[in-house]
């Protein structure tokens, strides 16, 4: 039986990975932080067979403890601080998360494989937000990059750390350059979720408005449950590499809101749209949009979920999440 240790196995990639690799039958471990951490009982209730380490990105004894207790064949980085705004307000905090973290893991892993570093595959959650301000359009594995928040500089970091274990160890390394990627599940701080809980609430009586930033910036949206995939086939491999994974069409913030209202009927949208300077950035990243043509060449990975269904699948959970709280 493959075995596997996933960082973030409380957020909402942790969680549609370990049910991807619980199906495959993988003996599955995940790491998670923190005293009492809320989200245990969630992963637990999910995923009644995962093993569960106390451990911490920023801790580097705690990750040698959960690589000796899971002896995993893979390992999947996906903890971080990952919400670019607040990266701002906690950049030395996201720089030792999302930045030092990877190089606490990576080295954890080479200590823990000895002579033989590519024993464990790694794969590194690395981001289009690493783009930034971008220099090609579309974005792809040899773009230049060009941050443009903490969040992403940390990203970087990680990125080029993950490539130099590749290249000094030999370690089966990979790192998959992510588009964004949404669910019901993500986090409520990020765009599509706030929209879809509010347009969800709206539409059942129950708020009066959706107070709102940037309506301009574009991103390229798919599914995390098809992103998830991407990973397990990057460490499937004969050569570790890297990979953009992407659905490679854009949409503006605008058109998520008005589709999203749409879905419930609302046509004139922009009367429940106030805006408030609060949820600007200090630098935006205005436009992502990324070619794939490399993962669907070597990984046979395209996304199975467009644009309008991801938007109709979180209005859709979020209004029977809240109509399942009234019965
Ligand atoms: P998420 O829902 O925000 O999950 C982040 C995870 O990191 C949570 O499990 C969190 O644990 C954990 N974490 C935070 N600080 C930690 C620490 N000090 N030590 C160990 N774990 C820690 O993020 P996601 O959307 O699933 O994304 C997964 C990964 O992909 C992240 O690295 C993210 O930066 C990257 N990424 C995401 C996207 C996207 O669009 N979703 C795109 C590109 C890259 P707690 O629950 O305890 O806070
Ligand atoms: O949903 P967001 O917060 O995601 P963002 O910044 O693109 O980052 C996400 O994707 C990255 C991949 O490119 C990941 F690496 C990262 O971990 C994260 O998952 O914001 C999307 C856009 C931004 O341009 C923002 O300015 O939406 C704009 N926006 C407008 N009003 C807002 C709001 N974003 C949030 N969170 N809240 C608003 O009210």
């Amino acid at each position: 039986m493959p075995s596997a240790l996933i960082t973030g196995i409380t957020g909402q990639d942790g969680l549609y990975l370990a049910e991807l690799l619980v199906a495959k039958g993988y003996d599955v471990h995940g790491l998670i932080r923190g005293q009492n951490n809320p989200k245990r009982d969630l992963v637990e209730q999910l995923l009644p067979t995962v093993t569960l380490h106390n451990g911490d990105l920023t801790d580097m004894s705690s990750l040698l403890r959960a690589l000796r207790d899971a002896d995993p064949d893979e390992v999947y980085n996906l903890g971080a601080v990952s919400f670019v705004a607040y990266s701002w307000e906690q950049a030395a905090l996201t720089t030792d998360v999302t930045a030092k973290g990877v190089l606490n893991m990576l080295e954890a892993v080479r200590l823990h494989t000895g002579d033989d570093p590519s024993r464990v595959r790694f794969y590194q959650a690395s981001s289009s937000e690493m783009f930034g301000k971008v220099q090609d359009v579309p974005q792809h594995e040899r773009t230049l990059l060009w941050p443009r928040s903490p969040y992403g500089v940390a990203k970087v970091f990680g990125h080029y750390m993950t490539i130099n274990y590749r290249e000094s160890y030999g370690m089966h390394a990979s790192s998959g350059i992510l588009f964004n990627h949404e669910s019901p599940r993500r986090g409520p701080e990020f765009v599509t979720r706030k929209v879809s809980q509010a347009v969800a609430r709206i539409h059942l009586g129950l708020q009066e408005e959706l107070v709102m930033g940037n309506l301009d910036a574009e991103r390229d949206w798919g599914f995390a449950g098809d992103y998830v995939e991407a990973m397990w086939l990057m460490l499937q491999q004969d050569e570790a590499d890297d990979y953009v994974i992407a659905t490679g069409e854009t949409h503006s913030v605008r058109e998520f809101v008005q589709l999203a209202f749409a879905h419930v009927g609302i046509d004139d949208w922009e009367r429940y749209i106030r805006y408030d300077p609060r949820f600007m950035r200090p630098a935006e990243v205005d436009q992502l949009i990324g070619d794939r043509s490399k993962a669907e060449q070597a990984l046979g990975w395209k996304p199975k979920v467009g644009f309008t269904d991801l938007v109709s699948m979180m209005v859709t959970a979020d209004v029977e999440a809240i109509r399942s709280g009234w019965k």
